[in-house]
């Protein structure tokens, strides 16, 4: 059966609030079980809605792009699914490399490394390739996700962690920005230090094998809600490697091979 009005305002409410609040929640899927996925992606966009409309009121919130989620093969099967998920970026979201994130706004964050894509062509469709994402594509630019699920411990199922907006919480996107075809995406290495000790590694091609590929996923799913891409959009293409927890007082630094670094320090 599907949600009612009023149980999609709830949600929306629920996790608006333990965002904003900074509070771990438990799953959506607690109270309602049979909550599907098409069902999450609904509730996702009505989150997005209402956080750019209150926003607005505020501090000029607005959509500034889309992102990737579970598009290794070792989250998916940690999972137990099979296919990546998308959320978006929002204005708010945005972090800088010289203002440290506030530890205190997050509930339990963690970081990863990704490349980002920013869109010199609006991109919409059902049926597009890798190949018409990189055409689309104007720069490559390393960067960072904080993810911060709004759910206790970081446990959820699926449609709970589309329905709370894939765990988006901030980004940080590095200065160095370059032409897609001036880079190997797939080949590209990576490494993350925290506090200047090596954390993690990784490579382009543990996005579904190629970033743009993940990209054309992502973009053929919007398409089957009548959306895509928009020109000057970000994408955050998905880790390429495992996610790193930090707190106060840490700092996080991504190297990538061919496209510069990217860092924060957490306050
Ligand atoms: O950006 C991501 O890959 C996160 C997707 C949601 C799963 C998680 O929170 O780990
Ligand atoms: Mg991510």
């Amino acid at each position: 059966m599907p949600l009612t009005k009023s149980a999609n305002l709830e949600i929306v409410d629920y996790l608006l609030s333990a965002e904003r609040e900074g509070y771990e929640v438990t799953k959506v899927t607690e109270r309602y079980p049979d909550l599907t996925i098409d069902d999450a992606y609904s509730l996702q966009k009505q989150l997005i809605e209402r956080k750019v409309q209150d926003g607005v009121k505020r501090v000029g919130v607005k959509r500034v792009g889309v992102k990737l989620g579970l598009t290794s093969k070792a989250k998916q099967e940690m999972m137990g699914v099979h296919e990546a998920i998308y959320g978006y970026l929002t204005s708010d979201m945005l972090g800088l490399e010289w203002e440290p994130i506030v530890f205190n706004q997050l509930i339990h964050p963690k970081a990863e490394p990704e490349i980002a894509f920013l869109m010199g062509e609006d991109l919409c469709g059902t049926n597009l390739t890798e190949e018409d994402v990189l055409k689309a594509v104007k720069y490559v630019a390393p960067a960072l996700e904080i993810i911060d699920s709004r759910y206790l411990d970081f446990k959820f199922t699926l449609p709970d962690v589309v329905a709370d907006n894939c765990s988006s919480s901030r980004f940080i996107v590095g200065s160095n920005w370059i032409k897609p075809d001036q880079v190997n995406l797939a080949n590209i290495g990576m490494v993350m230090s925290k506090n200047g000790e090596v954390a993690t590694v990784g490579a382009g091609a543990a996005v579904l094998g190629h970033p743009a590929k993940a990209v054309a996923w992502a973009v053929n799913k919007l398409g089957e809600h009548k959306e895509g891409l928009k020109k000057g959009d970000i994408v955050l293409t998905g880790a390429v490697s495992e996610a790193i927890s930090f707190r106060s007082g840490d700092s996080i630094h991504a190297q990538f091979a061919d496209l510069g670094s990217v860092s924060f320090s957490c306050s």
